[in-house]
């Protein structure tokens, strides 16, 4: 039997992640998971993270086909927040962003970790912005990290 498994360590990996403006004060909380995370799990070095700002979720998928066009990065991590409004405006853009990224994610040869929260509102995005329900820009930088590792791993097999 061959078994190909995954570790999350990758010293040598270079990082992007893309971080929306818009609910900036979850976001920055969800940044710092995954910054944690590539850092003291993954043993990124410093400089091989670069974070990119963006306006809103809406401009996810254009930022983030720029950075795999580019070939600069082993992964993407893509993180925001889409709380849900008086308007169907949330709606739009939560499903602009995830199919947006979905796509380019499945046309990528680099892993693209989503990190998108979408809430009914401020209460549940704190929860999943490291509070009770974990944190989920940590799980998207950890699941990245295991996915630079496994595609390497299958190259190599
Ligand atoms: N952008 C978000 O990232 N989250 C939201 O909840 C949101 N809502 O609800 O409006 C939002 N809107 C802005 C959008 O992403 C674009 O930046 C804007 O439409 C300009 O293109």
């Amino acid at each position: 039997m061959n078994l190909i498994e995954a570790g999350v360590a990758a010293p040598d990996a270079n990082i992007a992640i893309i971080v929306t403006r818009f609910n900036k004060f979850i976001n920055v909380s969800l940044l710092d998971g995954a910054l944690d995370v590539l850092k003291r799990i993954g043993q990124v070095k410093s400089e091989n993270i670069t974070v990119i700002w963006v306006p809103g979720a809406y401009e996810l998928p254009l930022i983030t086909r720029a950075l795999v066009k580019s070939s600069k990065y082993d992964a993407i991590v893509v993180i925001g927040t889409v709380i849900r409004g008086h308007t169907m405006h949330f709606k739009y853009v939560a499903s602009e962003a995830s199919s947006g990224i979905s796509s380019i994610a499945i046309n990528s040869d680099i892993p693209v970790a989503f990190s998108i929260l979408t809430t009914k509102n401020i209460e549940q995005s704190i929860e999943r912005a490291g509070t009770k329900i974990g944190n989920k820009g940590a799980e998207a930088a950890l699941t990245a990290l295991e996915m630079i590792n496994l595609l390497k791993m299958i190259k190599n097999h």
